[in-house]
């Protein structure tokens, strides 16, 4: 590891590299240094991430644009992430021969949370809504780092092509049976984006794509200090941004808790959340807004059919932590799923108001 971080810039000698954080993607270590700051190594996911020179391309065009936008902010370091260039190529990543290594400046005194109150949760629906406004004029082109990474029409052809394949066998459990005899029928429903985009009436805009409540960063007051985890950064539909957040931030439990029967979607949260991104978030067009509601069934939705599919490909995407953790998760989506579309006009009621 001391090896890797060498081929970076770092300030000061290692003095400790010890793992950091929970995410299901990447392995995550923080370094401690003696020198001014300390940084967080990461080895990034190359089976899932498949074009590293893509994705960093993304992160560095994004992070230029956010700080050009912050210019003269006297805590802009707390405020966007620094990722340093590598000795030998300058380019954000080091591959090794076999794995891609990036090293970013630990942001010093700040907080991530696995849970929100609404007063939190109309913080980071301002933040988000911001992110996205302020990407909204990027010059760059960036690219799609998992191709078609929200698209619901994929995510629907990739269970059916497991559930054909039927690569673990788990076909024959009758839980399988039965969750997927009651996914079926939203299929259709849950696909509408796909064909407003198709009809032009749904526009593609740079989103964050991953806007769980843990990859945002709090400072000891409770401010929002920036956005982390950029690695899904791309276009898509802001959707996205605005499902994925209430997916996590909405649930009364952790997305892998087996008391599915305690699943519930917070309406608190999620009107603070829809108050900070409507702030936020000046650009939306009738469209998008009118759809925020759906948005907040999709994401339930496409989560719980992406860990369905990993189940029954015998767990190849997500790290498990036991056998049936993927079964687990995706039962208590469904569960979040069914909470959330039962209070869809409680919702439009909301939005409406705005
Ligand atoms: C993954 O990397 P992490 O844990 O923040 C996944 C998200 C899922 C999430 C479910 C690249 O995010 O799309 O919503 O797990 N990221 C990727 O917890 O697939
Ligand atoms: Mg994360």
């Amino acid at each position: 590891m001391k090896e890797i971080a060498k081929h970076f810039a770092i300030k000061g000698n290692i003095l400790d590299i010890k793992p950091l954080g929970n995410g299901l993607i990447n392995d995550t270590l923080l370094v401690t240094t003696d020198g001014p700051d300390n940084y967080v190594l990461q080895k990034i996911n190359n089976a899932i991430f498949k074009d590293v020179d893509l994705l960093q391309h993304n992160i560095d065009c994004a992070t230029a644009h956010i700080r050009r936008k912050l210019a003269g902010d006297p805590d802009i370091d707390r405020k966007v992430l620094t990722f340093l260039p590598c000795k030998e190529t300058g380019k954000t990543y080091w591959f090794d021969g076999e794995a891609y290594w990036r090293i970013s400046v630990f942001i010093k005194d700040a907080y991530t949370y696995e849970t929100v109150d609404p007063k939190y949760s109309y913080f980071a629906g301002k933040a988000f809504g911001n992110f996205e406004a302020m990407l909204a004029d990027i010059p760059d082109t960036l690219g799609e780092t998992i191709p078609d990474f929200h698209n619901m029409e994929l995510r629907a052809r990739q269970l059916h092509e497991a559930v054909e394949a039927d690569a673990a066998g788990r076909m024959a459990e009758p839980e399988v049976k039965e969750i997927l005899a009651k996914m079926l029928p939203f299929e259709e429903e849950m696909c509408k984006a796909e064909r407003m985009y198709r009809e032009g009436i749904l526009p593609k805009r740079i989103c964050h794509c991953d806007t769980k409540v843990n990859n945002m960063m709090f400072d000891a007051d409770g401010n929002i200090l920036c956005v982390i985890d950029l690695d899904t950064l791309m276009p898509s539909f802001v959707f996205s941004d605005f499902g994925d957040f209430l997916r996590t931030a909405a649930n009364t439990v952790a997305e892998d808790d087996p008391a599915w029967e305690k699943v519930d979607f917070k309406m608190d949260i999620f009107e603070a959340f829809a108050k900070g991104y409507l702030e936020g978030a000046t650009f939306l067009t009738p469209i998008e807004k009118e759809n925020l509601p759906f948005a907040a069934c999709l994401f339930p939705y496409m989560q719980a059919v992406r860990f369905f599919t990993d189940y029954i490909n015998g767990d190849t995407y997500y790290k498990i932590k036991y056998a049936d953790h993927n079964l687990v998760r995706t039962r208590n989506q469904w569960a979040l799923f069914e909470a959330a579309r039962a209070k869809v006009p409680q919702m439009k009621e909301i939005i409406d108001a705005k």
